[in-house]
C-alpha cells in the first residue's frame, strides 16, 4: 500500500459539482481507497492569469496501483469529464484537473510521469490542501509540507 496524494482543479463549468463527481470516481478505482478530501477552495489563477478562478483541493488515496497506472487513472478521468488536453494554452481553462503530487517516498522522473509534482512546492493552491491532510509530510527533496507553506508565506 502506497500513501499518494491528488491535486484536484477546476475553473470550467460547474467547478464543484465536477470535482465533487470526480472523487466519486476516484473511490471506485480498483485497488485504492479515499482516506481524505481537503476543503475545496477559490483561488487565483496563476502561472496564466487571463483565466476564469479554479477550485482547488487536494485528495488521500492509499493504493496498491502503480504511480503509471494511477497517473493514468487520473488522465482517463480528466477525459471523462470532457478534459481538452489539446487546448491552449497548455495552463488555460479546463474542466478538471486531476495532479499526481505524491506517491509515497519515491521521486519518479519519466517522460510524462513527474513525482513529486515539479511545481508542488512553489503553489499555495496545492500547499494549503496538502497542509490540511497531512502538515508533516515530507516532500522528497523539498522538505516538510509546512515548512514549504511557511516559506511561500513569508519568503527570505
Ligand atoms: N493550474 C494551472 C495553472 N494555474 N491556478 C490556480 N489557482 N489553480 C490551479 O489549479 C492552476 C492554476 C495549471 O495546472
Ligand atoms: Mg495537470
Ligand atoms: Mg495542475
Amino acid at each position: 500500500m502506497v500513501r499518494a496524494f491528488i491535486g484536484l482543479g477546476s475553473n470550467l463549468g460547474d467547478r464543484e459539482g465536477t470535482l465533487r463527481a470526480a472523487v466519486g470516481r476516484l473511490r471506485a478505482l480498483p485497488h485504492t481507497s479515499v482516506v481524505a478530501v481537503s476543503k475545496l477552495r477559490d483561488t487565483e489563477p496563476v502561472e496564466y492569469l487571463e483565466q476564469p478562478r479554479f477550485l482547488n483541493g487536494a485528495v488521500e488515496l492509499e493504493t496498491e496501483l502503480s504511480a503509471r497506472a494511477l497517473l493514468d487513472a487520473l488522465m482517463e478521468l480528466e477525459r471523462r469529464f470532457g478534459r481538452d488536453r489539446t487546448a491552449f494554452p497548455p495552463q488555460g481553462p479546463r474542466t478538471l484537473d486531476l495532479d499526481l503530487l505524491l506517491y509515497g517516498s519515491e521521486a519518479i522522473a519519466e517522460p510524462g510521469l513527474e513525482v513529486p509534482h515539479p511545481r508542488l512546492h512553489e503553489r499555495l493552491f496545492v500547499l494549503e490542501p496538502l497542509a490540511e491532510l497531512a502538515p508533516a509530510l515530507e516532500v522528497p527533496g523539498k522538505g516538510q509540507v509546512q515548512t514549504l507553506l511557511s516559506k511561500l508565506h513569508s519568503p527570505p
